[in-house]
């Protein structure tokens, strides 16, 4: 197996893992991540359980994640980047969310053109993993300790049918407002808190999720190692596009690990769109 095989495989096992440890963590924990953010009990165990799979993997030399401060130096290898449970202010009202992964080969952190693998775990009614490498997607189920696949080769569906946008409305910039619009009297709104649910959603029916910048945070509130290059790389891998409004989120060059930016991802057309409208 080699590393990139074996990443998935421990992700995957340690979806179930992950799962079963939620119900018991609903609480908050009187920690902070780096973004300032309130740490839920569930957040900061699910980093603890995947750093340690992760870094004991031959071939993994970084790994960092949204849940800490810095890169763990662990070798020479990939670099290993994730949102350990994206959504989890979700799990108080017991809603999706799931895990992002995104490797690099490159020291962290890097461009989303390093990426050679991004995929997330979607705890939805069933456990679901979606695998974008070397320029294809899979999703997979995850059942019984096994992962098989479900669709193979998935493109975004050319006729796109839901979007969902984050952020309070007053917050939103005019030509924002204006393009959100557009999109509300052609499409179905599909919002549910969490990037993970609300793109699988748009990878499952087309459309476009976004969370734009806002007056009161010009950079947005997703960040762009964690979430945005992993996600954008397996919407551009299914036919798609991403956007920080003017350019891929691929093609930004990063300048910190924690760094935030405006997130537009879906149906080629929307996204051409958007970026004409801003
Ligand atoms: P998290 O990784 O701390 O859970 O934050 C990211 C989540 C995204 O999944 C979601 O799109 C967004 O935050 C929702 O934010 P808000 O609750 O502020 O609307
Ligand atoms: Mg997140």
């Amino acid at each position: 197996m080699d590393t990139l095989d074996t990443i998935i495989e421990v992700v995957s096992t340690s979806a179930p893992v992950i799962r079963g440890g939620l119900a018991g963590r609903r609480r908050k924990a009187d920690e902070e991540n780096p973004s300032g953010e309130t740490q839920m009990a569930a957040d900061v165990w699910a980093d603890e359980y995947l750093e340690a799979e992760l870094t004991a993997i031959d071939g993994v030399g970084e790994f960092a994640s949204e849940e800490r401060e810095g890169v763990i130096d662990c070798g020479d290898g990939l670099s290993v980047a994730i949102d350990p449970l994206d959504g989890s202010s979700n799990i108080k009202s017991n809603n999706s969310m799931g895990t992002i992964i995104g490797v690099y080969d490159a020291p962290l952190p890097a461009s989303g053109r390093n990426l050679v693998m991004a995929a997330y775990v979607l705890f939805g009614p069933i456990t679901t993993m979606m695998v974008a490498r070397e320029g294809t997607v899979t999703e997979y189920v995850i059942e019984d300790g096994d992962r098989r696949p479900v669709k193979e080769d998935l493109t975004l569906p050319a006729e796109p049918v839901v979007y969902g946008f984050g952020g309070r409305v007053p917050d939103w910039f005019d030509e924002f407002a204006d393009y959100a619009r557009e999109i509300e009297n052609e499409l179905k709104l599909r919002y549910g808190g969490s990037m993970i649910g609300d793109m699988n959603q748009v990878m499952t029916y087309g459309g476009v999720f976004a969370y734009p910048g806002l007056q009161s945070r010009p950079e947005g509130k997703l960040r762009l190692q964690f979430e945005g290059n992993p996600i954008g790389y397996i919407v551009e891998s299914a036919g798609g596009r991403s956007s920080d409004g003017e350019q891929s989120l691929l093609d930004i060059e990063p300048d910190e690990l924690h760094q935030r930016v405006p997130v537009h991802l879906g149906n080629e057309e929307l996204i051409d769109r958007l970026e004409s409208t801003l």
